[in-house]
């Protein structure tokens, strides 16, 4: 995968390529980065890529043709590559889009800064508009960057050894199961049972109520939308019915109650 970035301030990529899964997936030549400064593609003698809004108002506006020469520039270069606007305007962006994304050979990122770009951009030159989620950032690098993070540990060989991408949240619609590392005993709390039995069977089936219990109590929204199993739904039956033994059990205490009541 070809990561081109196209912001006016290149130099925040730095770090950002430097460390960890990124850096790895770079030396190993999984992905290949480059951050292009669009103020290279000014055509004036003073760089400049923003101007006033036409209609007056405060903020500035990105001006079309530095952004359209950069974009240009980049996708000459590698022209299957998908085009992606960051805009809180866009699709918002989650786990399948990250899918979708890791499936293109290159990937060019436009990075707006200041009220936004010029509307004419858009539509010729823009495969996509992504959101990375409903807040007010002050540019789009941060949102490239987490877009690059995301697809970057989706293609295949980028995550080391163990940690596979299928393994973890959201890859089966669920949020990850509880962790536990040593000690066996912290501040009272003790590491469940089955995690240490070495019993490979009960922990995956551990693993799976973890998952559900997690994602039924934080996102019961992810639930909804998903396609069960047939354990899964094993499971979520159980406890169906012990909710329901709990709740007749209560229901019953009250209507003796009332029972009482009346007598007296
Ligand atoms: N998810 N921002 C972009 C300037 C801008 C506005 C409109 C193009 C069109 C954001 C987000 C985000 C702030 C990045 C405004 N550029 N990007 N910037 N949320 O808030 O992606």
């Amino acid at each position: 995968m070809n990561f081109v970035v196209l912001t006016i301030f290149p130099e925040m990529f730095e770090p950002f390529w430097a460390h960890g899964i990124i850096r790895r997936a770079i030396e190993h030549k999984k992905i290949f980065t480059s951050a292009l400064n669009i103020r290279d593609y000014a055509q004036d003698r003073h760089q400049v890529t923003d101007d006033r809004p036409y209609g007056g108002g405060s903020g500035m506006v990105m001006k079309p043709g530095p952004l359209a020469g950069a974009i240009r520039s980049a996708t000459r270069k590698m022209p299957a590559a998908g085009t992606v606007l960051l805009t809180p305007q866009g699709r918002p962006f989650d786990q399948n889009l990250a899918k979708e994304l890791a499936s293109f050979d290159g990937l060019v990122l436009i990075c707006g800064r200041y009220e936004g770009v010029d509307e004419r951009i858009s539509h010729e030159l823009i495969d996509y508009e992504i959101s990375i989620g409903d807040y007010v950032l002050t540019g789009g690098e941060l949102a490239a960057m987490i877009i690059v993070d995301a697809v970057t540990r989706l293609i295949p060989g980028a995550l080391g050894g163990e940690d596979a991408a299928e393994n973890d949240s959201f890859a089966n619609g669920l949020l990850e199961h509880a962790q536990y590392t040593r000690p066996r005993m912290f501040e009272g709390q003790e590491v469940p049972e089955v995690l240490l039995s070495g019993h490979h069977q009960e922990i995956k089936k551990w693993r799976l109520e973890s998952s559900l219990m997690r994602t039924l109590m934080k996102r019961s929204d992810l639930l909804q939308n998903k396609d069960l199993n047939r354990q899964e739904i094993e499971i979520l039956d159980k406890w169906r019915n012990e909710i329901n033994k709990i709740l007749q059990c209560h229901h019953r205490e009250r209507e003796d109650l009332k029972g009482k009541e009346e007598k007296i």
